[in-house]
């Protein structure tokens, strides 16, 4: 069954606090579109890989042919993290709250200071890439990725990301990528991520 583009749990026009509708459909609709559909062209002729969920893949890449592995990488990430990045924004934001919120309290001393080291993270990656919280041997880590990577790759699970290409800014922020980023987390579903820790935990 070829790979699909998810529904937005929203309408294009539900995060405009922090991205415009006409950003979110492009986005939406032929950014991420296109990845799938380079993974599902790459993924022809490979039956076993393609009835494999993305994480999977990601997962094990080692267990892709050379020939496709890069395609797979690149695309079979744009796919995984676009469909996490629609998941963990919301017009309702939140707080986060019971097991998550203790641990970001435990591990960045409280949401100002996850905060700061995420913004850091984000506006650090240089060129294209994205910023994650992430689950990582038992705790709760902040780091980034280059293209597309995914830290599913190096065994971590992602719970929140923020793409920081400039296809997903530009039409409102420009080159102002900090501004890009301090309006986000006004529409950062907490909700969400707190759901994926406690997955993650269990
Ligand atoms: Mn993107």
């Amino acid at each position: 069954m070829p790979h699909t583009l998810p529904e937005l749990p929203y309408a294009y026009d539900a995060l405009e606090a922090a991205i415009d509708a006409r950003t979110m459909e492009i986005h939406h609709a032929k950014h991420h579109q296109a990845y799938i559909d380079k993974l599902n062209a790459a993924l022809e002729g490979h039956e076993e890989l393609a009835a494999k969920p993305i994480e999977a893949l990601l997962g094990n890449l080692d267990s892709v042919p050379e020939a496709i592995r890069t395609l797979v990488r690149n695309n079979g990430g744009g796919h995984y993290n676009h469909s996490l990045f629609w998941q963990v924004m919301g017009p309702e934001s939140g707080v986060p709250e019971g097991e998550l919120g203790s641990a970001i309290d435990s591990v960045f001393g409280g949401l100002e200071g996850f905060r700061s080291s995420f913004t850091e993270a984000a506006l650090g990656q240089f060129g294209s890439g994205w910023a994650f919280l992430a689950f990582s041997q038992g705790k709760l880590v902040i780091c980034s990725t280059l293209n597309q990577d995914s830290p599913l790759t190096r065994g971590d699970v992602p719970l929140l990301a923020l793409d920081v290409w400039e296809h997903a800014y530009y039409l409102r922020y420009q080159n102002r990528r900090a501004e890009y980023i301090a309006q986000w987390f006004s529409v950062v579903n907490w909700g969400a991520v707190g759901k994926k820790f406690n997955e993650a935990c269990a």
